[in-house]
């Protein structure tokens, strides 16, 4: 049963145990005024908090994905005013989400919309996806993790290439740079996002909540922190009903069914 929610700036269909998010000002290429990224953080939120919900697609839609946050609404603010309005702290929730996120990409991922594809966990993207950070063509640089996330994915030269040029690398350049993780044919990428979203959703939530806390510690600590939080993490699912059902389902040759508890 899918349950359509109304905002102004986005979409929302309830699909349990998936969601998918639809960014929606196809007029300015889905820029990302304020009031999106509002709408997207407080959906973002709710979808964290409601057990209903195991994985989350995030995409633009058929065209593009998000070219990035809205230069109209910033051309003429203040360091000071920008500051003010913490925009990075407003990312948390997309950030800090805590289920599986997926990016389904079709035309355009730039500056900020790319900034948010690199904040999912996996991204599939249409041929026709385009993912830069054209910001220094602005006179600013990315501001919502675009220079971090960039080089910690692919490494320095690329990541380099990519803000300084301000040039936009293709759907197919950026699989084989290991930022995305496949190409499929632009009409169907949504479609096997929700079905990849449905796979996931179907496995234990606490596993891949850990799963997915454990992966992104590898990038902002050192490996041994990485090593201890991946072992108490792992310890910790002992002491779960999903673990028991799991291990035992597998022993008694049956279809484990995950609860969450
Ligand atoms: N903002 C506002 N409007 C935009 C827009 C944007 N980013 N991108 C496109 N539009 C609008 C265009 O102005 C145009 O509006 P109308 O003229 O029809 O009224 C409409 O969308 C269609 O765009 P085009 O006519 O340009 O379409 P084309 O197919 O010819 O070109 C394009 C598509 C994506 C190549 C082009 O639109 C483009 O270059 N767009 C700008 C891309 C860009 O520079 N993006 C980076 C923006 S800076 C922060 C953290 C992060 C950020 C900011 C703050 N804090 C922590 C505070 C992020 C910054 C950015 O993302």
């Amino acid at each position: 049963m899918i349950a359509a929610m109304g905002y102004e700036h986005i979409l929302l269909e309830l699909e349990p145990p998936i969601a998918t998010l639809t960014l929606n000002r196809p007029k300015v290429l889905n820029a990302l005024s304020p009031e999106l990224i509002r709408e997207l953080t407080t959906a973002l939120a709710e979808l964290d908090a409601d057990e209903n919900v195991r994985a989350v697609v995030l995409t633009g839609g058929p065209k593009v994905f998000a070219a990035g946050a809205d230069i109209g609404d910033m051309a003429d603010r203040g360091a000071v005013d920008q500051l003010r309005r913490d925009q990075t702290g407003r990312w948390a929730p997309l950030a800090g989400f805590s289920k599986p996120l997926i990016a389904a990409v079709n035309g355009y991922a730039l500056g900020g919309g790319c900034e948010v594809a690199l904040m999912c966990d996996l991204i599939l993207a249409g041929e026709t996806a385009r993912f830069g950070q054209p910001e220094i063509n602005l006179g600013i640089i990315p501001g919502a993790g675009g220079t971090q996330r960039w080089p910690r994915s692919i490494g320095k030269y690329v990541a380099m290439e990519v803000m300084l040029t301000g040039a936009p690398v293709t759907a197919q350049r950026a699989y084989e740079l290991g930022v995305v993780n496949k190409v499929v044919p632009a009409e169907m990428t949504v479609g096997l996002a929700q079905r990849m979203a449905r796979q996931i959703a179907e496995k234990p939530p606490l596993a891949a909540r850990m799963a997915k806390e454990a992966v992104l510690k590898a990038f902002d600590s050192p490996l041994t922190e990485g090593l201890a939080s991946e072992r108490k993490s792992f310890y910790f699912l002992f002491a779960t009903e999903d673990q028991k059902e799991g291990m035992h389902a597998f022993l008694e040759k049956r279809k484990g069914v995950f609860k969450g508890r």
